[in-house]
């Protein structure tokens, strides 16, 4: 296990930070608080958080819709986070996007997308200038398995391949494209099979399972780095909430959802450290109350923040 204490505690931080910014999303968004819509990524923060970890400083990444996770394991601010759910003008996107497009360009993070499998070709074009300028980078692509089934999805891949760019599509496998079973759209069990069509390694991960992630993703980060090609990951793994907010889940049973928090990264990754004594019970309690109090303050912060000015409202915007 190659693995530091130091990672681990903070990989552990950080899946606490994702778990509990988002139940304070959803208690807000119940409030009528946050507008838009947005989706949560509970019950996948491994995925999201351990393969953004494994990741060198100045790597690149982008985020889907269900991108929570994915922006708190990339080490993105909570309070711009927060603030950017409220409305505020201190939020990543000056209160002006919301939940799907917090994004952090200037520092590689080139955004959570409401078009799903719209990441794919935002990543391909960024890992072609990682070649064409030489700078050594790699790109993570996040994905779902809805969108696997999309035609960016199959040009990615191969234009990636041929040209043999420093991408990893990491794909979020969490069983179900809003209402709809994988069984139903598509006639495989495993999206990482596609990947032979295209001439690239296909590897399966246990999706709750950070450790395995972070191991699986920095080997595969070697070889797309030295120049090899790229990798598609397929992360198994469960979202415990609705779709989005507006979701009675009648597709799925309340057995099915049990079994899957019995499975709970978060939970996981605090047994492994106790049984294997790379932490104390009082270290890992000081990790937990650490999140709750960063994300109090986040809250703090975002409600403190002035909402953008109405003069502001056509800055920033594309016509
Ligand atoms: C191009 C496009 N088509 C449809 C939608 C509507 N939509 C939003 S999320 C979603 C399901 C995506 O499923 P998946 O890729 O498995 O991601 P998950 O929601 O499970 O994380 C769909 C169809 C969209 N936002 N963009
Ligand atoms: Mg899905």
């Amino acid at each position: 296990m190659s693995l530091s204490k130091e990672t681990l505690m903070e990989m552990y931080l950080r899946m606490n930070h994702a778990r509990i910014f988002e139940e304070k999303v959803a208690y807000f968004f119940s409030r009528g608080m946050v507008h838009g819509t947005t989706h949560l990524s509970v019950g996948q923060e491994a995925s999201g958080v351990a393969s953004c970890m494994a990741l060198e400083d100045g790597d690149l990444a982008s985020l889907t819709h269900r991108g929570h996770s994915q922006a708190v394991g990339f080490g993105l601010d909570i309070n711009k986070m927060m603030a950017e759910l409220l409305g505020k003008e201190t939020g990543y996107c000056k209160g002006k996007g919301g939940s799907m497009h917090i994004a952090d360009i200037h520092n590689g993070n080139l955004g959570a997308n409401g078009i799903v499998g719209g990441g794919y070709c935002i990543s391909v074009g960024a890992a072609l200038t990682q070649q064409y300028q030489k700078t050594g980078k790699l790109v993570l692509c996040f994905a779902g398995d809805g969108s696997a089934n999309e035609g960016t999805f199959h040009e990615a891949l191969n234009l990636a391949s041929v040209w043999k760019l420093p991408v990893i599509f990491f794909i979020e496998n969490n069983l179900y494209g809003m209402s709809t079973p994988i069984s139903k759209h598509m006639n495989i069990t495993d999206i990482a099979d596609r990947a032979k069509a295209y001439g690239i390694p296909g590897i399966i991960v246990d999706g709750n399972d950070p450790i395995e992630i972070y191991e699986t993703v920095s080997k595969a980060a070697e070889g797309v780095r030295s120049g090899k090609g790229p990798v598609l990951i397929e992360s198994k793994t469960y979202r415990w909430l609705g779709h989005s907010k507006s979701d009675a889940q009648a597709y799925r049973t309340k057995d099915e959802v049990q079994q899957w928090k019995e499975k709970d990264p978060i939970a996981r990754l605090k047994k492994f450290m106790l049984e294997n004594k790379i932490a104390t019970a009082e270290e890992i309690e000081d990790v937990e109350k650490q999140a709750r109090t960063n994300m109090e303050k986040a809250v703090e912060f975002a409600s403190d923040s002035p909402e953008p000015p109405v003069e502001s409202v056509t800055e920033d915007v594309y016509a």
